[in-house]
């Protein structure tokens, strides 16, 4: 980047060395550069659909055949696209951290797994799982598509003699995220508050909560706070370092792994 005397700026890097510990907090943005659109931005996806009535409990009972249709789209949708150098900077920072990074991704895409990242923690649950909406069976692997009038009910609670229809694995308006996932990473920024703790968000409005809350999670616990996003998010005061651009762009070269 040219400065105002014309000389060059170096943009600060984000140095890893062996004490640090990074908690990376990723939204839409991460996938938006791979063709799936965000939620909040002109073109998306709540433009077009009612957020209340395809992401929350409600709108599933009073008429889950649109839920399901939203939610086959968005499969197929995400089924044909590929991670995004966004995607692999952070699986190859994984890959040099090992147990030092954890990644929580609100997305339910998949990408990051894809990329190959291990360490992930899908808060908002994922588009490749289905669970019933009723019995408390486990969430299992479907990426089946339901947008045919054909709408997928438990077989679980057929056999105890109900009728129960199966429903993405998806946290929606009003729903508690899972306990254990909220745990895995107040534990980790527990042990990284006794390193170097690093809290990096990349793509996410900070319009949501708790993810959007995280932040202030991590600097009680004395984290040094990066931001990556395309525009300032709702909490963007919070961060002490921001990138302003695409992530995709951004992240392949903002990392010294020392
Ligand atoms: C780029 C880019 C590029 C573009 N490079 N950047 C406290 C205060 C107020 C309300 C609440 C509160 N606590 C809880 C609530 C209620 C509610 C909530 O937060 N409401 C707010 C909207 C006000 N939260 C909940 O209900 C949560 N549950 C809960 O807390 O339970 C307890 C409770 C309930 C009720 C009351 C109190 C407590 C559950 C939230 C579940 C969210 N689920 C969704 C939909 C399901 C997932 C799906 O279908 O895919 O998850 S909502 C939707 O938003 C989705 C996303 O994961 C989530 C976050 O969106 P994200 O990722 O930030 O995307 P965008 O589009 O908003 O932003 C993209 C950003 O990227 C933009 O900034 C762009 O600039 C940027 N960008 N391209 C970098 N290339």
């Amino acid at each position: 980047m040219l400065g105002a005397t014309g000389g060059l700026i170096a943009m600060q890097k984000l140095v890893i060395d062996g004490n640090t510990w990074l908690f990376a907090l990723t939204g839409a943005g991460v996938s938006a550069e791979s063709g799936i659109p965000t939620f909040r931005g002109s073109d998306g996806l709540w433009e077009n659909h009612p957020v209340e009535r395809v992401a929350s409990p409600e709108g599933f009972r009073d008429d889950p055949a649109l839920v399901w249709r939203f939610y086959s789209e968005r499969r197929k949708a995400a089924k044909s696209v590929a991670p995004n150098p966004g995607h692999v900077a952070l699986a190859k920072l994984e890959e040099a951290m090992g147990d030092r990074f954890l990644l929580g991704t609100q997305n339910v895409d998949g990408l990051h797994t894809r990329a190959g990242s291990t360490r992930v923690v899908e808060m908002h649950g994922s588009l490749w799982k289905t669970k019933c909406s009723s019995c408390r069976r486990a969430p299992f692997d479907d990426a089946e598509v339901y947008d045919e009038g054909h709408l997928p009910a438990c077989s679980t609670c057929d056999e105890h003699g109900h009728f129960a229809l199966l429903r993405p694995d998806i946290v929606w308006f009003g729903e508690m995220l899972a306990t254990e996932n909220l745990a895995r990473i107040d534990r980790f920024l527990s042990d990284g508050a006794k390193h170097r703790l690093v809290f990096l968000a990349i793509g996410t409005s900070g319009a949501v909560h708790p993810a959007a809350t995280l932040v202030d999670l991590a600097r009680a616990r004395g984290a040094e706070t990066w931001l990556v996003n395309l525009e300032p998010p709702a909490n963007a005061q919070r961060f002490e370092n921001t990138r302003t651009g695409a992530s995709g762009e951004i992240l392949q070269t903002l990392f010294d792994i020392r």
